[in-house]
């Protein structure tokens, strides 16, 4: 069996946990809200300040409209990377097979001993419960976990009771369990592809189950067989444990005022070059991007690509030279970022 576990409103409720205080009021983290006039986003909100219309990537200002009383706090990553590692911990206790997909994400992989498929079911229950109280005996937040064959649909399960919940779909039952629910539930069904498919008439798991997979591979390609056979309930049984490296890296900086000053501009630009080559650890890449968004949220990005050698100052020139077009037309840029991709 794999279990999909994702926790619940994850730097909302370790700021809730750690200010017990905040228990029962809204909570938004992310950027300065400044009185309504802040710039940034949400990062999350806590499901009481859901209930208002809060949710991650909101414009700051936004949430401070709709939700004025909640409290609002800054991103405090380093304390959710350590309780994110100290969970991770605790996975490892019940499965030698952890994947984590992300900060506060991991499936599992139960193997058994058991024959009898029903007491399998009722064993990884049993772990996905044990687990939880682990989690909030030492955290006091919650999780949701998703338990099925494979990991498409623990996924599509962890996400149905949100908070707190656990779902368990029964080997057999994986494509009844889909056909209710809307598409836009499938991993991978973005909002793009979604307006395609409602332009199709197809608005539910099972509409899209009916569909002739040629017609969906004509659309979509190679996409459109994965729409197939996901709508089908199928998915990965075994887990990818291996490291996967990161295909880029990058900061980015949203100007507290939208400004068309070059130096500063420049001078934030190299700040941010430090910093991405501080987290190289040595690796070596061909490409660096640079990406200027002007007021309005028009956005531009610059790439260039050779055998960069390990030099700051080089990095600099280049990004440089990629950024110049951008400045003095005497348009106010609000963002700008640097990455670096292409690694060997
Ligand atoms: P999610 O698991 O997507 O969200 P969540 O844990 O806050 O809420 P849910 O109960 O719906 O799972 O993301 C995990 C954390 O990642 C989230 O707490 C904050 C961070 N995050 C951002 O900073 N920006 C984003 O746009 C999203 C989606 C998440
Ligand atoms: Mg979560």
């Amino acid at each position: 069996m794999i279990l999909h576990i994702d926790m619940d409103a994850f730097f909302a409720s370790i700021e809730e946990a750690k200010n017990p205080h905040f228990r029962g009021r809204p909570i938004v983290v992310g950027a300065d809200p400044q009185g309504g006039s802040g710039r940034g986003v949400v990062s999350t909100a806590n499901y009481e300040a859901r209930k208002y219309g809060v949710r991650s990537a909101l414009p700051i200002s936004r949430a401070w409209q709709l939700c004025p009383n909640a409290v609002f706090l800054p991103v405090n990553s380093s304390l959710y990377l350590r309780v994110s590692d100290a969970i991770m911990n605790i996975f490892k206790k019940y499965s030698s097979t952890v994947e984590q997909t992300s900060i506060d994400e991991a499936y599992l992989e139960v193997k058994s001993q058991l024959k009898n498929q029903k007491m399998r079911i009722k064993e990884a229950k049993h772990i996905a419960q044990n687990i939880k109280k682990d989690i909030f005996a030492a955290h006091q937040i919650t999780c949701s976990i998703g338990i099925s064959t494979n990991t498409l649909v623990a996924k599509v399960a962890s996400d149905l009771q949100k908070p707190n919940g656990l779902t368990v779909v029964e080997p057999g039952k994986e494509e009844g369990f889909l056909a209710p629910l809307v598409i836009e539930k499938l991993p991978g069904v973005g909002p793009k592809a979604a307006k395609i498919l409602h332009e199709m008439g197809v608005y539910k798991i099972e509409d899209l189950q009916a569909v002739d997979p040629k017609l969906l591979l004509d659309i979509f390609g190679k996409r459109g067989e994965w729409f197939y056979r996901a709508a089908h309930g199928e998915g990965e049984d075994t887990l990818s444990t291996e490291e996967v490296p990161s295909k880029s890296l990058g900061e980015d900086h949203t100007f507290e005022r939208d400004t068309a000053d070059t130096g500063i501009i420049i001078n934030k630009l190299f700040d941010l070059i430090d910093g991405v080559c501080q987290n190289l650890e040595g690796r070596c890449f061909r490409t660096i991007t640079v990406v200027v968004r002007y007021e309005g949220f028009i956005t531009h990005t610059k790439s260039q690509t050779e055998q960069f050698p390990q030099s700051i100052d080089y990095l600099k020139k280049s990004a440089l030279k990629l950024i110049w077009p951008f400045l003095h037309n005497s348009r106010k840029v609000r963002l700008v970022g640097f990455r670096v991709s292409n690694f060997k």
